[in-house]
């Protein structure tokens, strides 16, 4: 049998978050895409064996693929990695998630629709009708602290900067440099979109829910958020002059 070509890959960077990710997969296998939706999830050797439970579901279903990586070289380089698997595997879409519970692939169909206005469409809590549902309030002054500090330092006009959950159309991740990227950690979602902002490309959202996770633990530690900031200023240094040349 051939091998499926999507032209909708979902990309799921996981660590540990083996309770997750089979109901994510179910649930977003069930879309109404068919054989146009691929699953790629890019797991970084989970030590609760998340990669076994993926393999699992893809010898019964081959729209799931599994991109092993030896050991934890953290959430930035595995979504670099997942982008590089997505364009080779032809994609036309690539949606972005996490693998915790998070994100609800009941958004997908709105990010998909909007992408074929939008080069680069996010997931918003903050648009009318999205939502920040049920988070501590620590993680809430997190998320408010990262989007105001974030937004005035790079000045992209958008909501909810520092969402994870979006969708490119191929030519924006063809376009924006994923092997010159600087980030190894979470910063890679502020660097790719303002990238993608600087090259001129158009930036679209649309509202979504934000479940706080169920299950599993956080990987966003105190230290991993401080890198963080630091690399958002490094991130704006290095690429405040790159030149709006507009998408080819
Ligand atoms: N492959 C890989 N995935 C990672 C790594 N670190 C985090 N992830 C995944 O990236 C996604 C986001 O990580 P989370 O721990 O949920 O961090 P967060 O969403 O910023 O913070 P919380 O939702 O508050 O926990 C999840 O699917 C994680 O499993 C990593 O080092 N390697
Ligand atoms: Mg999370």
């Amino acid at each position: 049998m051939p091998e499926p070509k999507p032209k909708i890959v979902v990309m799921i960077p996981t660590y540990n978050e083996r309770e997750n990710i089979g109901g994510l997969i179910q649930d977003i296998l069930s879309l109404p895409f068919g054989d146009e939706l691929g699953i790629l999830i890019v797991d970084d050797n989970s030590p609760d064996d998340t990669a076994g439970a993926v393999s699992e579901i893809g010898r019964r279903d081959p729209r799931v693929r599994l991109l092993l990586r030896r050991e934890k070289r953290g959430r930035g380089s595995a979504g670099i990695a997942g982008f590089h698997k997505a364009l080779e595997l032809g994609a036309e879409y690539i949606v972005e998630m996490d693998g915790d519970g998070s994100h609800q692939p009941a958004c997908i169909p709105s990010l998909l629709e909007a992408a074929l206005k939008y080069d680069l469409v996010l997931g918003s809590r903050f648009v009318e009708g999205g939502k920040d549902a049920d988070r501590p309030p620590q993680r809430r002054l997190v998320t408010f602290l990262v989007r105001h500090f974030v937004r005035r330092l790079f000045s992209v006009p958008v909501r909810d900067i520092s969402s994870g959950f979006r969708c490119f159309r191929r030519k924006v991740l063809e376009e924006v440099g994923l092997d010159t990227l600087i980030s190894t950690g979470p910063s890679v979602v502020l660097e790719i979109l303002y990238v993608a902002h600087r090259l001129g490309f158009s930036i679209g959202e649309v509202p979504i829910v934000f479940i706080d996770r169920k299950k599993g633990r956080t990987k966003l530690t105190g230290i991993t958020l401080g890198r963080t900031f630091l690399k958002a200023i490094r991130i704006r240094r290095m690429y405040r002059h790159l030149q709006s040349i507009g998408p080819t």
